[in-house]
């Protein structure tokens, strides 16, 4: 039986590629997870299946990794560990670094030493674009980061092709733009929003008081995808002839006020904005009883921001034959509704 390790399997796009992988395939999944003493399995608390085991592997340590790789022998090994929280990496850019970087060379090294045959992904980042030189964004983009998480993926992406071009070893590193869906964390701005908006509604029904969702900057666009779409297109990449990086996206921008109000609407609560627009005056109210649903809270813009990203992956849609199945209006409805149903 082939064997896939997956770093990161507790987070959003693990989980939902060992779900894909024991769905898809007849493969042995081994979850690759650090010890902590608290658990935080919820993401992978439904899988029940005797192909999936969960095997300890800190990725921060070379030796943790070295043993894993020459005890389970991976056919495939997806790195889908990360600091993957942007507006942290100011705080603690040495972390991004070493768990975004540093653990990707870990991985390569051990993979170059002891089993040079096994397939590799690591998981990068349509941040590595930064301040976009053009639109729509393709493979062919340079790499000009904008925030140290963002360094830290275009450092790890030139490791990848280094010991790909040198090793001959099948690596790639697709250039994921973001990706979202009902296992995604509260810290990101598409989940803050739908837990915010299902907190309200519940408010709202209880006539109990509203906590206003308090967000930065409110401009800035996204391309935003379904992450279960993704995991597909990510193996898709691993099973190519020959290892190449891809960019997937939805190949739409919106912009995070654009979600909010979707997000709104699809609770069935109806909001006006008031104050000028761009402002940090500007709010958005109920339009019922006038009271504040969103507000903007400087301390939530970034030292530095990526305005817009837009994403264009013909390439992958043409030679994987990927295509994203939800649209964005579909992501944030089911996002909205799961959360509705578990305020
Ligand atoms: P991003 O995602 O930085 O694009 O990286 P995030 O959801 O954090 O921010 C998106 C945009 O929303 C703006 N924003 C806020 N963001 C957060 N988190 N909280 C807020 O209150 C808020 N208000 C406005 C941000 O400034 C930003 O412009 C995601 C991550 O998943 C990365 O790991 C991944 O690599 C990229 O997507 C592709």
């Amino acid at each position: 039986m082939k064997k896939v390790i997956i770093t990161g399997v507790t987070g959003q796009d693990g989980s939902h590629m060992a779900d894909y992988l024991l769905a898809n395939t007849d493969y042995q999944i081994l979850g690759a997870v650090r010890r902590l003493s608290v658990s935080n399995h919820k993401n992978i608390a439904h899988i029940s299946n005797p192909r999936f085991k969960l095997i300890d592997l800190d990725i921060s340590d070379p030796e943790s990794v070295n043993t894993a790789i020459i005890n389970y022998k991976p056919d495939y090994f997806i790195n889908f560990a990360a600091n993957s929280f942007v507006g942290t990496s100011w705080e603690m850019p040495v972390n991004h670094m070493q768990t975004n970087c540093m653990a990707v060379l870990y991985q390569l090294e051990a993979i170059r030493k002891f089993l040079p045959k096994c397939k590799y992904y690591n998981a990068g980042s349509s941040e590595e674009f930064g301040d976009v030189a053009f639109i729509p964004q393709t493979e062919a983009h340079p790499l000009r980061p904008r925030s140290p998480y963002g360094a830290s993926k275009a450092s790890a992406r030139q490791i990848v092709k280094v010991w790909r071009d040198s090793y001959d070893l099948y690596a790639v590193q697709g250039w994921l733009f973001n990706h979202e869906g009902t296992r995604r964390g509260t810290e990101f701005v598409t989940r803050k929003i739908t837990k915010g908006v299902a907190k309200i509604k519940k408010a709202i029904d209880s006539q109990n008081f509203i906590e206003a969702i308090r967000l930065g900057n409110l401009e800035s666009k996204r391309d935003w995808s379904d992450a279960e779409d993704f995991v597909h297109g990510v193996w898709l990449m691993l099973n190519q002839e020959k290892p190449k990086d891809y960019v997937l996206s939805s190949n739409e921008t919106h912009t995070v006020r654009e979600f909010v109000e979707l997000s709104f609407a699809a609770a069935g609560i109806e909001g006006q904005w008031l104050g000028q627009k761009g402002t940090i005056e500007e709010v958005f109210i109920n339009k019922d009883s006038r009271l504040p649903m969103v507000m903007i809270d400087p301390k939530l813009f970034r030292p530095a921001e990526v305005d817009l990203l837009l994403g264009d992956s013909t390439l992958a849609r043409s030679e994987l034959g990927w295509e994203p199945k939800t649209s964005f209006f579909q992501l944030v409805k089911k996002m909205t509704n799961n959360d509705l149903q578990y305020e």
